[in-house]
């Protein structure tokens, strides 16, 4: 297994370092003279074993030690460690960082075959011997205006770390990008190259991420599909353990740990390995930590929802769970569609503890969506067809929280609802109820405002992304009857819900305490409050005598009981029937 990069030594800042050409292909009119011969070697070939029977019959992931790497290991972004831009950089990286929303000349001065570390635990690690039977699969990496090196890296990561008798091809289809020479001829060159059967195609218009996807799942002919996006690198063993799980339960969606590269400097970081999908009552996606569960696991995690991106499926059931839904334009929803009807129709999805794909989280989106409308008109559009088709009476919910959905036409869903009928899978309650996932009504009494008798409304003030707005006050704002952030979940267990998070007095201050939103959590009655129905009062069962106050204007605190003051009567005022 030989990489070799061309090199040149240049000694900048008083630094030595060699920087390798790593990006071949930078710019059309250098092609050729930058062009990089990289020695691709199968690392999971049996021909290296020697007279070991077990490798013989078996892949085996090798340790990080048997890694054979010929890079410097001063090189930039070896190991995946972070290099900033140096000086004599910045000027580059600055004026191109818009091309991707991530620091492309960084990206490009870092080797196509850069080591990365092995970052599977212990458990992980003990469980490094597979089975030569287990199916193939068909990588599909669709792009649109993707960066060169990163594209290229994320095809030289496959290559170098995944059993080649395991990839029945790689389609990469690109979505329309403009205005990048690149990714024509020098591309194509380029995966001639590789050592695995490797497709190029081209959309002449565009279509966004998820018609992208369906077109070339309906091209590749591989036993599994693994869906990648165009800017990762695959880590040490990723591909077995995502394909393990698929031969056990062929319904099933298997997603690896999606570890971060840095959209600065191209550092590894950890993902986490304790958490699964959820989402939130705007239709957002977004992780939740599991209790409990241990740094060491090496078991599946089922979650009811994925990020999305990266997953292997087998191939025909991904076909006969009905692929995408199309009328899904660019992405966007998608993600949770696919979750959704995957559990409900029978499937499980689970995120495997072991299998790591790192992937270049942007600094923000770069590119257009639809020409005639908002990213944001696109994207809620998108989340009208999976709540009219998946939510049943919970999409109340998520329209009144999100107004807009509510408003936006989606376009005809007859079809999917069809296909629900046919695959003859159960409802979105006994979905939320297989997980209990606790934003979600359960034990609920009231979903609706909740105000003063002076017309204010507790308010969550929280943007779009709650999971930004942990621990932000609550507000006492005008009553404007619009749903979105004076919405409020009254519990049985006298909980006041936002979303998944809860009213509660700030625990960091011993008087006058303000009310603040913080994480729902059964075992703090902080968060507990008694409706009186005599006095209207909303009373905490932790500070006795302690109620639900609004001072002034606007601020929500916590305060004296006091059956003679207005700001402390409360009405319930229902507008989501569930
Ligand atoms: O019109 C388009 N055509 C495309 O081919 C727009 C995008 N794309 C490609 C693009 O080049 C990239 O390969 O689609 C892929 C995803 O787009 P990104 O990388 O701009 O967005 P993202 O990383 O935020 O994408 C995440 O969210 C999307 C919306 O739901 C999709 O589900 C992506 O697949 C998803 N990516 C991941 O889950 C990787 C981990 C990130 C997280 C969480
Ligand atoms: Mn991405």
């Amino acid at each position: 297994h030989v990489l070799i990069g061309f090199c040149s030594e240049s000694d900048q800042e008083g630094e030595h370092y060699r920087q390798p050409r790593s990006a071949p292909i930078r710019s059309p009119s250098s092609s050729d003279k930058n062009s990089v011969k990289l020695k691709f070697t199968d690392i999971y070939n049996k021909d290296l074993c020697g007279k070991d029977q077990d490798c013989q019959d078996n892949f085996i992931v090798p340790e990080e030690s048997a890694i054979i790497n010929s890079n410097p290991p001063n090189w930039p972004g070896e190991m995946g460690s972070a290099y900033l831009p140096p000086d004599h950089l910045l000027e580059e990286s600055k004026a191109r960082f818009a091309e991707n929303m991530f620091d492309i000349a960084v990206s490009d001065r870092i080797a196509l075959d850069r080591a990365m570390p092995d970052i599977r635990n212990e458990n992980c690690k003990a469980h490094s011997k597979f089975n030569h039977n287990l199916p193939n699969t068909s990588i599909i990496i669709v792009f649109h205006n993707e960066g060169n090196s990163t594209l290229l890296r994320t095809l030289v990561s496959i290559v170098n770390r995944t059993p080649w008798r395991l990839i029945h091809e790689i389609i990469l289809l690109d979505d329309a990008s403009v205005d990048r020479e690149y990714l024509n001829e020098p591309l194509q060159r380029f995966i001639e190259t590789l050592p695995v059967r490797t497709i190029l195609l081209k959309n002449e218009k565009r279509l966004g991420l998820i018609s992208s996807r369906v077109k070339a799942a309906k091209v590749a002919t591989g036993e599994t599909l693994m869906f990648l996006d165009s800017h990762v690198e695959v880590l040490n063993g990723w591909l077995l353990y995502l394909l393990e799980e698929i031969q056990k339960d062929r319904t099933s969606i298997v997603c690896p740990i999606i570890d971060v590269l840095t959209y600065d400097a191209f550092q590894l970081l950890h993902g986490a390995t304790d958490i699964f999908g959820t989402f939130s009552w705007k239709m957002i996606f977004r992780w939740s930590k599991i209790p409990g569960l241990t740094a060491n696991n090496a078991q599946p995690i089922s979650t009811p929802t994925m990020a999305g991106g990266l997953y292997a499926i087998d191939r025909l059931y991904f076909e006969e769970l009905g692929m995408y839904d199309e009328g899904i334009k660019i992405w966007g929803g998608e993600n949770l569609e696919m979750s959704f009807k995957c559990w409900m129709c029978g499937g499980r999805i689970v995120i495997h503890p072991c299998s790591h794909v790192a992937h270049v989280f942007r600094k923000e989106t770069p590119y257009k969506f639809l020409e005639h409308e908002s990213i944001f008109v696109t994207i809620f559009k998108n989340y009208k067809r999976v709540a009219l088709v998946w939510l049943d009476e919970y999409k109340e919910l998520i329209y009144a929280v999100n107004p807009d959905i509510k408003r936006l036409d989606g376009g005809d869903v007859s079809s999917r609802i069809e296909l629900r009928k046919k695959l003859n899978c159960s409802s979105f309650r006994d979905f939320l109820d297989r997980f209990q996932l606790k934003n979600f009504p359960f034990n609920h009494r009231f979903i609706g405002s909740i105000s003063t008798s002076s017309r204010r409304c507790l308010d969550s003030m929280t943007g779009p992304d709650i999971s930004k707005g942990l621990n932000t006050q609550v507000s006492a704002q005008a009553c404007h009857a619009e749903g979105g952030n004076q919405i409020f979940l009254y519990t049985t267990s006298n909980k006041i819900h936002f979303d998944e998070l809860c009213l509660e007095p700030n625990p960091e201050k011993a008087s006058n305490q303000d009310i603040i939103l913080t994480l729902c959590n059964d075992e703090r009655n902080q968060q507990n409050w008694e409706y009186d129905q005599q006095t209207s009062q909303l009373k905490n069962e932790f500070y006795q005598g302690q109620c639900l106050h609004v001072s002034g204007n606007s601020d929500v605190v916590l305060a004296r009981c006091d059956t003679n003051k207005p700001s402390q009567k409360w009405s319930f005022n229902q507008e989501v029937q569930l």
